[in-house]
Parts: C-alpha cells; sequence; structure tokens
C-alpha cells in the first residue's frame, strides 16, 4: 500500500493527537518528497567533486558541511515550506525559524544523518520529529522546541542504503515504507514492528574507550568479554557510524546502541542532538517495545536546554536497557561488587 494512501485512509489517522492528523500526513507527504529527490541526488554518479566533499564551514554545533548536508537541507526546508509547518529547526541552521506563520505543526530534523559515510557509499538516513506548534511560538518559533519528546505527533526516519526506506511512527506503532523508484512511491512492507527481545549485538564507537565514564566502561567491557565473563554470552560487535543504519538493524533484529557523554571537550553529553536525532529515534524505539535512555532517565522526558543540545543516548530492546541502566545505578568504587550485584540480574 502506498505511504499516501496509508495515511490518507486513516490507518493510523487516529495517531496520538486526532486534531493534527491531517496536518501531519501533510508533512509526512511533504518529507517523503524530499527524501525521494535526496535518494536520486544521492544514486547519481558525479564526476569530479564528491557529495561528501568538506565545505570548510561549520554547521550550529561546529560540525563540519559536506555539500550533501546542505543539498539535504535545501531539499527538506523547501518541501516542508508549503506543507503548513510554522515552527522549523535543523541541524544545519543556527537556530529555529518561521517557515508557515500560520502553520500548526513543528518541525525539527536532521537532514543528512551519518555525514562521515558519504563519501564511502555507506548509510546515510534523514531523521525527524513532528510537534504540535503552541499558540505562543509564532511569536517565537524556539518555544516549540521547549517541549520533551513525549509531546511528538510523529517521527520517523528514511535511510538511503540499499534500498530507501522510511521507518515511521505516529504514535500507534512503527510502520516501515520502502521507496518504489520506478513508481516515485513509498509502499508499506511492515507494519507494527517489534524490537526482538534480549541482546545479542551492542553498537558502540570503541575507539572513545579510554574517555568513557565507568558504568558504560564496565558495562561494554563485560559484554565484550563474552562467555568468559560476567554475562556469559559471547556478543558480537557493529558500529556503521550512522545512527538510522544501527537503529534499523536493532528494530530488526535486536541488540543496544550507545553513544554516552565522555571526557572529550564538546563531548560531555555525547555527540547527538536530542531535538532531531536523539527524541525521534526514542520515539521509535518506544513505540516498538523498546527504551531509549540517557543512562538514567528516558530520553523523551529530558526537557531540551536550548535548541541544539546533546544527550547520551542508549536505545535498543528494553530488557537489555535495563541492564545497563543497573551499571549506571550501581555504586562504581568497588566494580567487582557491582558486578557481582549486577550478577543475579545479568
Ligand atoms: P552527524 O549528524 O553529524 O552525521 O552525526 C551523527 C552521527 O553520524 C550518527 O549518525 C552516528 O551514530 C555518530 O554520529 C557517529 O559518530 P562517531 O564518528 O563519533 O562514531
Amino acid at each position: 500500500m502506498r505511504l499516501g494512501a496509508t495515511l490518507g485512509e486513516g490507518l493510523r489517522v487516529e495517531g496520538r493527537d486526532g486534531a493534527h492528523t491531517r496536518a501531519t500526513a501533510r508533512v509526512i507527504e511533504a518529507l517523503a518528497g524530499a527524501s525521494r529527490d535526496l535518494a536520486e541526488v544521492i544514486a547519481t554518479p558525479v564526476m569530479g567533486e564528491s557529495l561528501g566533499a568538506k565545505l570548510g564551514s561549520d554547521n550550529s554545533d561546529g560540525d563540519q558541511q559536506r555539500k550533501l548536508d546542505l543539498v539535504a537541507e535545501d531539499l527538506c526546508r523547501d518541501a516542508l515550506r508549503g506543507a503548513g509547518v510554522g515552527p522549523y529547526l535543523s541541524e544545519e541552521t543556527e537556530g529555529p525559524l518561521t517557515l508557515d506563520p500560520a502553520g500548526s505543526l513543528a518541525v525539527a530534523i536532521d537532514p543528512l544523518d551519518g555525514s562521515s559515510n558519504i563519501e564511502v557509499n555507506g548509510v546515510i538516513g534523514t531523521i525527524f520529529s513532528i510537534l504540535p506548534a503552541p499558540e505562543a511560538a509564532k511569536a517565537d518559533p524556539g518555544l516549540a522546541f521547549t517541549q520533551t519528546g513525549r509531546a511528538q505527533i510523529a517521527a520517523g526516519f528514511f535511510m538511503y542504503g540499499p534500498q530507501t526506506r522510511l521507518v515511521l511512527t505516529m504514535g500507534d506503532g512503527v510502520d516501515v515504507y520502502a521507496l518504489d523508484r520506478a513508481q516515485g512511491e513509498f509502499r508499506l512492507v511492515e507494519s507494527g514492528v517489534q524490537i526482538p527481545a534480549g541482546c545479542a549485538e551492542y553498537a558502540v564507537n570503541a575507539s572513545n574507550h579510554r574517555y568513557w565514564r565507568e558504568p558504560v566502561r564496565r558495562y561494554v567491557d563485560d559484554c565484550s568479554q563474552g562467555a568468559d565473563g560476567p554475562r556469559g554470552f559471547n556478543f558480537n560487535m557493529r558500529w556503521t557510524g550512522s545512527m538510522v543504519a544501527d537503529a534499523y538493524r536493532i528494530l530488526t533484529r535486536g541488540g543496544l546502541f550507545l553513544y554516552p557523554g565522555d571526557s572529550r571537550r564538546g563531548y560531555e553529553q555525547g555527540r547527538l542532538r536530542l531535538i532531531y536525532e536523539a527524541s525521534p529515534v526514542a520515539f521509535l524505539t518506544e513505540q516498538a517495545g523498546g527504551a531509549a535512555i540517557d543512562g538514567q532517565t528516558s530520553i523523551l522526558d529530558i526537557p531540551p536546554s536550548r535548541p541544539h543540545a546533546r544527550t547520551p543516548v542508549i536505545f535498543g530492546a528494553t530488557d537489555e536497557v535495563d541492564i545497563c541502566q543497573q551499571y549506571h545505578q550501581v555504586p562504581a568504587a568497588t566494580p567487582g561488587d557491582a558486578r557481582a550485584r549486577l550478577g543475579a540480574g545479568v
């Protein structure tokens, strides 16, 4: 079934907020159009300067911008302009903007997630979050982005891999669509996705091991000891460098993702941005029966301190997130004792 039909015919129209349903469908269709165009750009070979070329400019958060980051930003923003969106916040904008003063919805977006994968033809994505636009946001669009992730009406991501896929929640489960390139349409391929329980795989950038704080180091060390360690199981490890690809794998076959805060300058709260990276993925994860925390608190309950605020992120199968959370609760002073205490629950 086509995306437009599932939105239009109301498979998910009740969503969390009936009043916003039609407006939400319009925004999702606009994003799907932008993503289809972006998929085409990505798939088209260009001679000379690559889409991954660094531009010498930084985005709002100090990351080097690449050519494709700006192409993606332009496509998404242009598509949303005529789709009833008021407040707009992107990884590529300095701060919140107003697209349509009469818009009833707010959109936060990372137009191009996984930028470092562009030049290696790896999986990249677009992550989005759709929120209600409070009346007061007409005068100050930033107010729309002070809401916690619980306020999200819909969220999802597009991933540009062997297939272009859309993973979407409107607060009533998670659906997956695949782009039919010949027809130029997204088609429903899976409904009601549930993250499998248990954990055979974890995802973390292990090159940061020396910068991690105690709880994360103990958790990962215990996993990496495999069957000989306290977890008694030979875990596999996967890190794609693109959260959408890791998130999709976890939605499909379970596991855990971690991007913790660490001692590097600027990484005290990790790398991922709360409003347009962590919150939408947390919403999808919870809707698929999983959990997403910053170590202690549910990502969806964290109030944003500023538009581009970062947060440590741990998400995946609920039982494994619970185990990882226990490592954050057990006092770090006596790792041996802590492990012994965890032993019962591990
Ligand atoms: P960008 O939005 O700048 O691409 O950063 C997000 C991200 O690429 C995630 O998709 C990924 O999980 C993480 O950064 C990888 O970070 P690192 O290179 O530190 O492993």
